[in-house]
């Protein structure tokens, strides 16, 4: 964005308000760490739906102006404001980290005039001239330079060279590396170079344009179509201190229920009684663990939301819940923003008398088709509608249901997308589509997350598709409808880690595979990633080839059966992860670049990803291959199937049959590991079991009633643990609030197969 030259400036508290020759823009030091950049029409920022509260913390920066332009200093960050608004970031021994780019940008020119001509008589879209966007941003970028983050895209964990769109977008074909935009919007990303490592996060709803030097190798751009000029800088010394300063603006995940990190099994097809009754039958029978079944859009009455089929269900649906939930199965079900256009339907007619649904510009209720026909779209921006949203809910609770699975919230369309005009509301003012489009899905989070805390009164349980930045305080997400083919079960590992890195930490995709039909191998492979994931949920279509565990023969059921088990065993791990991640924003599973960012080889690792700081897995992602190539970064390290120790940094070739993913564990940890188990709490859980790999090392094991949330008024144990060199391993209570600690803790030192207690009192 270009101003004119700085002719004067003001200090107003934190905020340097800059004049450009009459335009004005703004820095902002909202942390030591943080820095706004700002311009926009009337000079005030839009109210944030990233950023919830006051986040400044208060520093006195240091202004002075010099000739080559006006500084501010925070003690950690050093900004240069230069005219043309130039913003260049220094850090505190003053080299520069991040500049703006000042030479001229690349012409697009890609194809002659005539070939240009040629192409558009045959139909195709070719360009020969850069859109015009309301803003640019443009950096410069060096050789050395990474990108991670950008929420959910397609494609590899390096963003570099690529160019994606933020716009939700729900297209159903099978999702390629050159798909610009899926169906969510966190316009963060993490730039990781050499000797620097920085984030910035565009706080803007419009459609955003993220070219990653697709356009040149020496800068990257981002932009908006409409909307201010809003981004943060923000600096760390490492790529998780970065992190940690976009979830402190943007929000934390909230500690999940521990039962919604096990196995779910879902399929969009389920749709009596019977059909479910089977599944869990079946789950019990062929010794799965299952926590939760997902009941996707068979279950309503015509597609209406906030209904029921009854009859499907014996006229009874709470009944059955009920008996489902004696046996440990959660009930979660889908729930649409569309509401069908019916006289009489109380959803409907209730949010017609309130003015409760997007309006054409004329003023008449906007409707399109989604499942249930001609519907109407809740104005989910105006509080007023996500209370009266949230509230309907208690229809879904009343019959036994735990959690709500939020669709079609991009928000999706059967008729052609929603004109950019139609009007919403953003909390007090009216804004159109083309501003609201990006946080619908967000708002719609909001207003289910609420509702369910009210009512309900534990950790809500929501899922959602579309997602803008800081939804992760709401929902947990899964990635939409991919496919069954190789390549998506590929591209899960960068997918998932970059939402990681996006500030979105309980993510999953479907396992298996949405769309097209999956083979045994395929799903045998699929699974022992799946496992691993945050939200282990296995989804298809209808009308695919069905999915269950017990579809594709013995062979293939056992293999499922061990990785369902192992993720089991390793839920405790696990939810030590999330209280961690909910402290300090770190992801659940991570790229091992997030853990090892000094070397090259975790800067691409698209194959391999950690879960935690401890277990590293480097799963079989290709047809046919019995072996593959690993790599482990520098430290000791156990297989976690031999317990053979290695020495990283290393590559080797691991042996890999059908029924074997490799796991390693690295040396000094202690993983809190569970009982078998068909369901989170069959078992009562007053054992704690140890994993401890020899070496000197620590882990923080947490404890509460995985339920509700007391844990927020100190009602949770905290056990510290520590390892050495030897495996032994010592605890101490650090935090005694729960009414039920463990009885007993036992140990088991890798190699060995007897438990040992040991002591961990105070
Ligand atoms: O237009 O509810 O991504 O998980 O099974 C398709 C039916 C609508 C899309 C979701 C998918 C779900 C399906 N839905």
């Amino acid at each position: 964005m270009k101003l004119g030259k700085l002719t004067d400036y003001r200090v107003n508290g934190q905020e340097v308000i800059l004049d450009f020759e009459g335009r004005e823009a703004r820095i902002w030091v909202v942390t030591p760490y943080i820095i706004n950049v700002f311009c926009g029409e009337d000079g005030n920022r839009p109210c944030s739906k990233a950023i919830e509260g006051d986040k400044m913390i208060l520093v006195s920066p240091k202004v002075c102006q010099k000739e080559d332009g006006l500084w501010i200093h925070t003690g950690k960050v050093s900004v240069r404001v230069s005219d043309g608004f130039y913003v260049d970031f220094y850090d505190e021994n003053g080299v520069e980290v991040c500049g703006d780019y000042r030479g001229e940008r690349r012409p697009l020119q890609r194809v002659s005039k005539e070939v240009l001509k040629l192409l558009e008589e045959e139909g195709h879209a070719a360009q020969d001239h850069r859109q015009e966007h309301a803003f640019e941003v443009v950096k410069k970028m060096d050789a050395s330079a990474h990108f991670y983050g950008l929420g959910d895209k397609t494609g590899f964990l390096d963003k570099r060279s690529y160019e994606y769109e933020m716009w939700n977008t729900d297209n159903p074909d099978p999702q390629v590396d050159s798909f610009k935009a899926l169906y969510k919007s966190i316009p963060f990303f993490i730039a990781l170079g050499k000797e620097y490592v920085y984030g910035i996060f565009l706080d803007n709803t419009f459609k955003g344009y993220f070219n990653m030097g697709q356009e040149s190798e020496s800068y990257y751009w981002f932009g908006a179509d409409g909307g201010c000029l809003n981004y943060y800088y923000i600096a760390g010394e490492s790529m998780a201190e970065v992190l940690k300063g976009y979830t402190y603006l943007t929000g934390t995940c909230p500690l999940p229920q521990k039962w919604t990190l096990g196995y779910h099994q879902s399929r969009w097809g389920y749709v009596t009684q019977e059909d479910v009754e089977e599944i869990a039958s079946s789950m019990r029978k062929n010794d799965i663990p299952c926590d939760v079944i997902h009941f996707d859009i068979d279950y309503m009455q015509d597609y209406k939301v906030f209904t029921w089929n009854e009859e499907r269900y014996h006229n009874d649906p709470k009944a059955f819940l009920d008996r489902l939930s004696k046996d440990g199965f959660k009930v979660v079900v889908i729930n649409d923003p569309g509401v069908k256009v019916e006289e009489g339907y109380e959803v409907y007619e209730e949010g017609l008398h309130g003015g409760y649904f997007a309006r054409t510009p004329e003023g008449e209720v906007y409707s399109n088709v989604v499942w249930p026909g001609e519907a109407v779209f809740p104005d989910f921006g105006n509080p007023e509608v996500r209370e009266w949203w949230g509230q309907h809910q208690s229809f879904l609770l009343e019959k036994g249901v735990r959690g709500i699975w939020n669709d079609m919230n991009e928000p999706a369309s059967f008729r052609g997308p929603l004109p950019d005009d139609v009007v919403f509301t953003d909390e007090g003012r009216k804004a159109e589509h083309r501003e609201m489009h990006n946080v619908y899905g967000h708002l719609m989070a909001k207003a289910a997350y609420d509702g369910l805390k009210d009512l309900d009164g534990r950790r809500p349980f929501v899922i959602t598709r579309a997602c803008y930045a800081g939804s992760q305080k709401y929902a947990t997400a899964w990635t939409g409808d991919n496919t069954s083919m190789w390549a998506h079960l590929q591209m899960v590992i960068p997918q998932l880690c970059n939402l990681g890195l996006s500030g979105m930490p309980f993510v999953g995709t479907d396992v298996g595979g949405f769309g097209a039909d999956t083979t045994p191998e395929l799903m045998a492979r699929w699974v022992q990633v799946g496992c691993f994931s945050p939200l282990f949920r296995n989804h298809s279509a209808a009308g695919t080839r069905r999915q269950e565990p017990w579809e594709f023969g013995e062979e293939v059921m056992g293999i499922y059966r061990k990785y369902v088990k192992l993720r089991y065993r390793l839920i405790p791990y696990m939810y030590d992860l999330f209280f961690e991640e909910e402290q300090t924003g770190m992801p659940v599973m991570r790229p091992l670049v997030l853990e090892y960012e000094k070397e090259d080889a975790a800067r691409v690792c698209n194959d391999e990803f950690m879960l935690g700081s401890r277990i590293l897995v480097a799963p079989v992602v290709h047809p046919g291959m019995t072996k593959r190539m690993v790599y482990l970064p520098e430290g000791v390290w156990y297989d976690y199937w031999t317990q053979e120790q290695l020495e990283g940094p290393v590559w080797f070739i691991r042996e890999a049959p059908l029924d074997c993913c490799p796991v390693y564990v690295r040396a000094g940890s202690v993983l809190p590991v569970m009982e078998p188990q068909s369901y989170v709490g069959e078992k009562p859980g007053d054992i704690l079991y140890l994993e401890a790999y020899p070496g000197e090392g620590s882990w923080e094991h947490y404890l509460d009633n995985g339920e509700d949330f007391a844990y927020r008024d100190g009602k949770y144990h905290q056990y510290h643990f520590e390892v050495k060199e030897d495996g032994m391993v010592n605890g101490e209570i650090v935090h005694a609030g729960y009414d039920k600690p463990y009885k007993k803790v036992l140990v088991q030192r890798a190699g060995e197969k007897e438990w040992k207690e040991i002591n961990h009192d105070r």
